[in-house]
């Protein structure tokens, strides 16, 4: 097909004629956007089939990267913008009455995950397209994604997020490729003719149908595969049905498609705990069986199964596709314990997001021995054997054998199993690979450190900066030609420009107009008004003690006092923008939005200090508010506490669009320290060596307490902010009398953090300066492209070649 505006009109009226029924003049919004989607499908289609045959013929090697999330937001401007197809389609569109950007606001933003992880891994299937490395993402098809946040009074509240009205459109539903996944029922092992023969009996089957969406690389006409699956039952029970029992009758299906309904739910029960691990497993079994289907239909042996497929474990959730393979090996196709071993440990891989304790996963042995029972066998099959090879090998202290055991006091450690299986482990910044090394995996890393690698995250540049700030983008074109599309690191030679004004004053026109363009959204969304020559400082994220929300609520606070008692001072005005989810069950999360809304509601009515200051938090944080946001920040918040944030991937984003980062010396600031030099980063705070000395030593919170600024904040705290006290968050901050002090030491930081805001006002009073810092970042920001990421994960870990 010719694509040009006029074929692409054409396509448009035949969509709209022979699936809606419609004409042109009669079509909705819609319509219109699912037209376009069908039409784009079909191009992404042709190119997978195109794809998929280079692949056969080189045989070449391909990674699935397993993981409960992809946060892929929306996708109809992203695939028009990478197949070269805006301007016709935007011609197109124009003429038939309508502009592009209100077709684009028709799409729901597919919330699939929580937050980096998803993030993450929806940049990563972009980059590996664009590349030409054979990927396929799995997940599941939730029916509902993250949930939608309202703030009421200042409260969370949780609401649905049904994606796919208007989402399904991306799916290319593939039923023959349907797989049965088992729950329950009671295993029987016999040896028959030198195989395990495994009779399963009595489970509850559950049918998972793949569902796929096709990812477009920037040009070159190459795509990423993301399988979803859909779990669902076709048994009904005609009898009951006739007996008047409708919901019974129905029952099986209900239960099963409850595993794809939402996604994390709650689990701080046992259902919920029991829904959670029927999910993954749901996953695995389902991905790890299509991986093996199609890896047999071209090969027709197993033999090389690691030769052409890497499987990536993505943080612990998928960690059943170790035992899941195995049984496919042993049950399915009767290799012997060895052998199979031998090809799974040449398969898997490893990566580690989080240290936060509550992510590494842990299941109780009973729960997984009744939902599992022949999973369960393997997993203490693999236990067993491991722990006499350590016994063999080493003498190790009991406590040792315990902190690399797989099952321990009742309960099951995928962390450790992923250690034990995997050929290689990594972390997301170079100082997170190295706790993961010195302190998380200490004991494990000392019998393989060949094993640890470092890859530090990267994020997808077409999108976060040629797509969200494309003024911005066409700009950087003029200076250094288009070469940076695909090869970001050629984004360093703005530093040429550094000196000259005229660009300074582009960038910050180009700014500017970014910030324009938030705040109309900022006023359609809240009614306020925010001032457009004030210092937009931007915190955006998911809210969580470690991200310290709260140390920016005390420099806010500090802020107001000043200006309340020295109205007169000149200071840049600033406004104050958060957006982060909590967590559900989250409470101490929830409690720290509702403070921040409390005190907005209290500076934001106050005339005496409103010109200087405002605070905003924008409802619903998504991908579709962050690429309004990004573009228009002039302060990227990155203030957790040292050696707690993995990497931070917002960071970067942040830093592209030429926002200042104000950080500490934690997950990827460092890098970007190094990158942009340390003049054109705003440091501060405590560094993981002195955080962990603290922490031995003692932190005793209430010492800080003889700094009156700190005295006043926890006064103000404990008595009144609009009209409520907050008095649990000054005794969490300064400690409580039963000894529980907050673990991520806010008041330690609190004076260096004060001092740096100080000194970032400072330097936004000199535009020039200002201006050449931002160019800085802007200019250093290509080695965080996903690019990068996935060439080191092809080369280091996965072993794959473009196609
Ligand atoms: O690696 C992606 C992203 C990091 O940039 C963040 O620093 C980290 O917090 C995040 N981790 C998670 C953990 N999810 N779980 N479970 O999202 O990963």
């Amino acid at each position: 097909m010719d694509i040009n505006k006029d074929a692409i009109k054409n396509c448009i009226l035949d969509k709209l004629n022979y699936h809606f029924g419609v004409q042109a003049i009669d079509a909705t919004p819609d319509q219109y956007y699912r037209a376009c989607v069908m039409i784009i499908n079909e191009i992404l289609i042709t190119r997978q089939r195109k794809f998929m045959t280079d692949i056969r013929k080189t045989e070449a090697k391909t990674v699935s990267y397993l993981c409960m999330e992809f946060l892929l937001g929306r996708s109809l401007k992203s695939s028009l913008y990478n197949l070269g197809l805006l301007d016709p389609f935007d011609a197109a569109i124009n003429e038939l009455g309508y502009t592009l950007e209100e077709i684009f606001d028709m799409e729901p933003d597919a919330g699939l995950g929580n937050g980096g992880l998803g993030r993450l891994a929806a940049c990563f299937m972009e980059s590996a397209a664009t590349l030409g490395y054979s990927m396929t993402g799995y997940s599941i098809l939730y029916e509902y994604g993250i949930f939608k946040q309202q703030l009421l009074n200042g409260w969370q509240i949780e609401l649905p997020d049904p994606w796919l009205p208007g989402g399904e459109v991306w799916l290319n539903p593939r039923p023959d490729e349907a797989c049965t996944v088992k729950f329950g029922g009671h295993v029987k092992e016999e040896w028959n003719d030198y195989c395990l023969q495994i009779d399963y009996k009595d489970f509850t089957p559950v049918l998972a149908i793949p569902y796929d969406i096709i990812i477009s690389g920037y040009q070159k006409g190459r795509v990423s595969l993301l399988r979803l699956w859909k779990a669902t039952s076709s048994e009904f029970d005609l009898q009951l049905f006739h007996q008047g029992d409708y919901l019974k009758a129905d029952e099986k299906r209900t239960q099963a498609e409850m595993i794809s309904k939402i996604l994390y739910p709650p689990d701080h029960h046992h259902e919920g705990k029991r829904l959670r691990l029927k999910q993954q497993y749901f996953l695995v079994s389902a991905s790890i069986q299509d991986i093996v289907r199609k890896h047999l239909v071209q090969y027709k042996t197993l033999k090389n199964f690691s030769e052409k497929n890497a499987i990536h474990i993505n943080e612990t959730h998928p960690a059943l596709a170790i035992p899941e393979l195995m049984r496919i090996f042993l049950d399915d196709y009767c290799y012997d314990w060895d052998e199979a071993w031998n090809i799974i440990t040449n398969t898997f891989s490893f990566t580690n997001h989080t240290i936060m304790r509550e992510a590494l996963e842990v299941w109780p042995e009973e729960l997984l021995a009744n939902l599992l029972p022949r999973i369960y066998h393997i997993i203490k099959e693999i236990q067993k054997r491991y722990q006499e090879a350590l016994c063999n090998k080493y003498h190790f202290t009991d406590e040792q054998l315990k902190a690399l055991a797989i099952i321990h006091n009742g309960q099951i450690h995928m962390a450790n199993m992923c250690l034990h299986a995997c050929h290689t482990i990594n972390g997301v910044s170079k100082i997170h690979s190295s706790i993961l090394q010195k302190n998380v995996f200490r004991n494990y890393s000392a019998l393989h450190p060949e094993k640890f690698y470092n890859i530090t995250n990267g994020f997808n540049y077409r999108r976060w900066l040629c797509q969200a700030n494309p003024k911005m983008c066409q700009f950087i074109s003029e200076c250094i030609g288009d070469g940076f599309h695909t090869d970001p690191m050629q984004l360093q030679r703005m530093v040429m420009l550094q000196d000259d004004l005229a660009v300074l004053n582009k960038i910050a026109e180009i700014k500017r107009e970014n910030k324009i363009r938030l705040a109309d959204y900022i006023y359609s969304a809240t009614k306020i008004k925010v001032d457009i020559n004030s210092i937009f400082d931007v915190q955006v994220k998911r809210l969580h003690e470690y991200k310290r929300q709260l140390l920016n609520v005390m420099h806010i606070l500090y802020l107001y006092d000043h200006y309340l008692q020295h109205s007169s001072e000149e200071l840049p005005p600033r406004t104050f923008l958060f957006a982060a989810k909590a967590a559900p069950s989250y409470s101490m999360a929830k409690r720290i939005i509702h403070l921040i809304c409390c005190l907005a509601d209290e500076i934001n009515s106050n005339p005496s200090v409103n010109d200087k200051l405002k605070i905003i938090y924008l409802e619903d944080y998504r991908v579709t508010l962050a690429e309004l946001l990004m573009p228009a920040a002039e302060i990227s918040e990155q203030i957790s506490l040292a050696g707690t944030e993995a990497s931070g991937t917002g960071n970067m984003k942040l830093m592209i669009n030429g926002a200042i980062t104000v950080g500490t010396l934690d997950g990827a600031n460092i890098e970007i320290k190094e990158a942009v030099g340390e003049d054109n980063i705003l440091l501060f705070g405590l560094r993981n060596e002195e955080v962990q000395l603290l922490r031995k030593v003692g932190y005793f919170p209430s010492i800080y307490l003889s700094n009156p600024a700190v005295r006043n904040i926890i006064e103000r705290l404990n008595s009144n902010i609009h009209g409520e006290s907050f008095h649990d968050i000054a005794s969490y901050l300064i400690g409580s009398s039963d000894g529980i002090a907050d673990p991520y030491m806010v008041l330690a930081d609190f004076d260096s953090y004060c001092h740096i805001q100080k000194e970032a006002a400072r330097r936004y009073s000199e535009p020039i300066l200002w201006n050449k810092m931002s160019l800085r970042n802007i200019a250093s920001a290509g080695r965080f492209a996903a690019d990068r990421a996935i060439k080191e994960y092809a080369e280091k870990i996965w072993h794959i070649k473009t196609v």
